[in-house]
């Protein structure tokens, strides 16, 4: 008996120290340690021996079953090691390659543009005022002196919501809700999307605007003149020449369109401006024997495209990461 449990002992180890994967090992503990595993067999026997032998042999096959046991745990773990080892060894994974960068975004050049030209005015100690772009048609076109009925209101091509509401089509009611909240004299920009009916080269439905109102005692178009001057040199960053040009807006009387002298001599207009009309400001209950002032409009897209050289309009709209990038 002791023989054959020294036999079997040797052949579990020598299958233990023969397998080569973790299924062959598997197998090899069936083969064993199963129900029906040769060591269980030997457990099962102890019954039909002679009651003086069983403590005897009984202690030996246990042994034997913790040995064979211990040495699977142990080939295991060392097979599980290998497997380990060799899956680092095969993988393709080349650690001296570089990582993957994630793509860093960059403003949009009409945000950039905005916040260019806002800095300028903050400069010049100017206000920076938002407002709804969901406006009312008193403070889009009533206060500013373009009554009901009246032609200049189809000038601006508007997205009405109902009688009463629209997207705005400057950025006008901005300065108008500017002088309700702080009155005169003010000294404000207002900057942001505007809305009109319109989709070409030169327009989209959705632009922004950036304007300028200054209000006091005893300002006159010299002191607009100057203003836009310094403006126009600081953002072009060069000494430019402006031609100021007689033109109509309901809101300002006189009124002006200015033009830009471009490198290769053509005249390219930039922007519209001129002193408040009266009625704009008595509309506001503001005394206009007392105060008076001047207002600009430009358009970011338009300057941005002069700046930089841009034909198209839409190409700022069309999400096109080529030409965004130039912008970095
Ligand atoms: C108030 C009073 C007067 C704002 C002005 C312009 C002239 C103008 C255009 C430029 C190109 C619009 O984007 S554009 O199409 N704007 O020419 N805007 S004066 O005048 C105001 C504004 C508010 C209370």
């Amino acid at each position: 008996m002791t023989d054959r449990l020294s036999d079997l002992s040797k052949r579990a180890l020598k299958d233990i120290r023969n397998s080569s994967t973790l299924e062959e090992l598997d197998s090899v503990r069936v083969q064993y340690l199963g129900k029906k595993g040769s060591v269980s067999i030997q457990l099962k026997k102890l019954s039909d021996l002679d009651p003086s032998d069983r403590p005897r042999i009984g202690k030996e096959v246990n042994k034997l079953k913790k040995l064979v046991d211990q040495e699977i745990t142990n080939k295991k773990n060392s097979l599980n090691d290998e497997k380990i080892k060799s899956n680092i060894e095969d993988s393709s994974l080349d650690v001296t390659m570089p990582g993957r960068t994630s793509i860093i975004g960059n403003p949009h050049p009409v945000s950039s543009t905005l916040n260019e030209i806002e800095k300028i005015f903050l400069n010049a100690g100017f206000l920076v005022e938002d407002g709804p772009e969901i406006e009312d048609e008193y403070h889009n076109f009533t206060a500013l002196n373009i009554p009901e009925n009246h032609p200049a209101r189809a000038m601006h091509d508007t997205f009405y919501f109902n009688t009463q509401y629209l997207l705005r089509t400057h950025t006008s009611p901005i300065q108008i809700r500017s002088m309700e909240k702080y009155g005169v004299p003010i000294r404000v920009i207002a900057p942001g999307k505007v809305y009109r009916r319109d989709s070409d080269i030169t327009h989209t439905p959705m632009f922004h605007q950036i304007e300028g109102l200054v209000i006091d005692k005893d300002i006159n178009f010299t002191h607009l003149k100057g203003i836009l001057h310094d403006f126009i040199n600081t953002f072009f960053e060069d000494d430019m020449k402006l031609r100021f040009r007689p033109s109509y807006f309901p809101f300002t009387e006189p009124s002006a369109e200015v033009d830009l002298l471009s490198k290769d001599n053509h005249w390219l207009e930039i922007l519209g401006c001129g002193m408040v009309h009266p009625k704009v400001l008595t509309n506001l209950g503001i005394d206009n024997e007392t105060f008076n002032g001047y207002a600009f409009g430009m358009g970011v897209e338009r300057l941005a495209m002069l700046k930089y050289g841009i034909n198209d309009i839409r190409l700022f709209y069309e999400n096109d990461l080529n030409f965004l990038n130039q912008f970095k």
